[in-house]
């Protein structure tokens, strides 16, 4: 195929050397505080991303100054676990070189904001002294790969992230460009087989995901990932993994031909099998994704327009073996759970609630100070969650009195005691860093939440969780087409209701309205969580009660998310 019908990252893939470009010299000329275009899609590879403060853009602009450039690191955490000295050093970096935050992502990893561009290789390179990286955490490659932090079934769940790292390590590039641009490693010559064996230099068509959960908490929404693996437990022992693929949430407003769209669960593998699947589902997709169109990119558009019998068939011929029969499972939810649970072995673990994931110090409550005054004496780790939160993990049950002292001091102990709905909340990073944000989301959310907490409050709903999810554009990082509740922005103060997902993210939820804005929101809800509180059945979820109260028509699949959309919700 001739390069010009490919989409020009393809060619910017095929030309840079294995992820080289010209990054180095880049990160050399302090004429300006930006890379060059090419430069700054390969950058994703490396863990890192060029932005600009769109607070200030318009009054830069006004006043003839370059953007206010800087750069987003994504740091690689696979399965959430990170050490006490991993997070003080993060703590460290996020003041020395970033805005003074640790932003915990909906994929289980940090992010870093605000950093110059004369401080990147540093930060960099601080990050690897740690034994944490940034390899692969962005670009067209398999990203950090998620592990249900499920604290009280740890001997699974200890398989479970074994298995997640032995899947990370495999399929984290080989290219030695990382070393050599920010770890000053020498120059190594190898051959075209060694330097790239699974991905090649023109890496995949796009990102991709992979998960893991252990039933029946599906924290880790494996339904939005390219490729998951469900934890089968029999016995009490891991019998091996349903296998389901295809996800994936992006869109683009007003174009039908992109959706979200839920993984669908193929077959069942081997504790053993689970690394090599895992690479044969990447080489299928290597090899059938579409390279020319990147909106249509995912793996999810390879399995939607191939067929999913297809994708098996493929995926079988390429492993050599056929997969088992998909085994029972049932998830329960996608939330966490908040508070102290002790484990089958003894250990305490304490899951802290984090508005929008953002670690930060603000005058009624120091949570960054008391995060870094308890990983100076905690034994165990940290666990990230997907949903934004942070579990202070195995605590010992000597040491627990010494974290609750501290939990207190700072006043953590009562992170949970907040409404369910903004317990189960998650809002992306949205403005002002992200270039791609049409409205504000983690900024925003929380006075959304405190607005409806008013009538929760007067409905008794205050203890029911139900999802609810904001994101500033339809790309879906905060994965608000599973939630119950999804806003999603269209334009400054302007979002798109969402209705309808399921509670355990496994269905995708339905448009009710369109372009609301901050007063439209309670007027729109409203009336819908009194009948929720008058009309549901025992134990009935708001998502399903809103597909049975007739409010929006349920979405079966991907490919009807834009169909069965009620006449209202197109008007405006
Ligand atoms: Fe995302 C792009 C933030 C999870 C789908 N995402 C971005 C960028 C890098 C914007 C950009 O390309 O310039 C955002 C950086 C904002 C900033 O200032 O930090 C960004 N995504 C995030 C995070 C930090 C949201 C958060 O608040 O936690 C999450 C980081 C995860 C991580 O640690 O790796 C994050 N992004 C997701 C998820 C959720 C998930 O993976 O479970 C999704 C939906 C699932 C999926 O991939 O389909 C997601 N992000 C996207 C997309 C749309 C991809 C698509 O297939 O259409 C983009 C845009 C793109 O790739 O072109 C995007
Ligand atoms: Fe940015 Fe959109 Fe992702 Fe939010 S959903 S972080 S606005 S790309």
């Amino acid at each position: 195929m001739s390069e010009e019908k490919l989409s020009a990252n393809e060619g910017i893939k095929t030309r840079s050397n294995y992820l080289r470009g010209t990054i180095a010299e880049g990160l050399r000329d302090l004429s300006t505080g930006s890379l060059s275009e090419d430069d700054q899609q390969l950058l994703k590879f490396h863990g890192t991303y060029q932005q600009d403060d769109r607070d200030v853009r318009a009054n830069r602009r006004k006043h003839k100054l370059e953007k206010a450039y800087s750069f987003m690191i994504r740091v690689r955490v696979p399965g959430g676990v990170a050490t006490p000295k991993q997070w003080i050093e993060t703590d460290r970096m996020a003041d020395q070189f970033a805005n003074g935050t640790i932003k915990l992502t909906t994929r289980q990893a940090f992010q870093l904001h605000g950093i110059i561009k004369s401080n990147l290789k540093r930060t960099i390179k601080e990050i690897n002294d740690t034994a944490m990286d940034t390899i692969a955490a962005c670009g067209d490659v398999n990203r950090n790969v998620m592990c249900n932090p499920n604290p009280h079934l740890s001997a699974i769940h200890e398989e479970a992230l074994r298995a997640a790292q032995e899947i990370s390590d495999h399929l984290t590039p080989q290219t030695r460009a990382y070393h050599e641009i920010w770890l000053d490693g020498e120059k190594i010559e190898t051959s075209e087989e060694e330097i790239e064996p699974i991905y090649g230099k023109t890496y995949l068509p796009r990102k991709f995901k992979i998960t893991i959960a252990v039933p029946p908490s599906n924290d880790v929404d494996i339904y939005a990932n390219d490729l998951s693996f469900i934890a089968i437990v029999e016995d009490g022992k891991l019998a091996g993994y349903n296998v389901a693929v295809g996800g994936g949430l992006g869109m683009t407003h007003g174009n039908e031909e992109t959706y979200p769209r839920l993984a669908d669960v193929i077959g069942f593998c081997t504790p053993e099998q689970v690394v090599d699947v895992a690479e044969k589902v990447v080489l299928v997709q290597r090899d059938y994704g579409d390279r020319k169109e990147r909106k249509h990119a995912r793996l999810k558009y390879t399995i939607q327009d191939r067929g999913v019998d297809w994708f098996k068939a493929e995926l079988e011929k390429y492993l050599g073996h056929e997969l088992g029969a998909v085994r029972d499972f049932h998830f329960e939810d996608n939330g966490d759970r908040y508070g102290w649970v002790e484990d089958e072995r003894g250990n305490f673990h304490y899951t802290l609630f984090v508005q929008g994931g953002r670690v930060v110090d603000t005058p009624g409550y120091p949570m960054r100070e008391g995060l870094r005054e308890i990983a100076k004496v905690h034994e165990g780790d940290f666990r990230l969650t997907a949903n934004q939160n942070l579990v202070i993990a195995n605590v010992a049950e000597e040491k627990r009195s010494e974290i609750e002292r501290l939990l207190e001091k700072y006043g953590m102990h009562r992170s949970h005691e907040r409404s369910a709905l903004r317990l189960a909340s998650i809002a992306c990073v949205a403005l002002p860093t992200c270039s791609l944000a049409l409205a504000e989301a983690e900024r925003y959310l929380p006075d959304v939440i405190t607005d409806l907490e008013e009538k929760l409050e007067e409905l008794g709903l205050r203890h029911d969780a139900i999802t609810i999810r904001m994101t500033g554009c339809p790309n879906g990082c905060g994965r608000p087409f599973i939630s119950e509740i999804g806003f999603v922005g269209r334009g400054p103060n302007r979002y798109n209701l969402y209705l309808g997902g399921g509670h355990a993210g496994q269905r995708l939820n339905k448009l009710y309205r369109q372009d609301l804005d901050a007063a439209d929101i309670r007027a729109t809800l409203d009336p819908i969580l009194e009948r929720y509180a008058k009309e549901r059945n025992d134990g009935e979820r708001f998502g399903d009660f809103v597909i049975r109260a007739g409010i929006v028509n349920a979405t079966v699949q991907g490919a009807d998310f834009h169909e069965n959309i009620k006449e209202e919700a197109l008007k405006n």
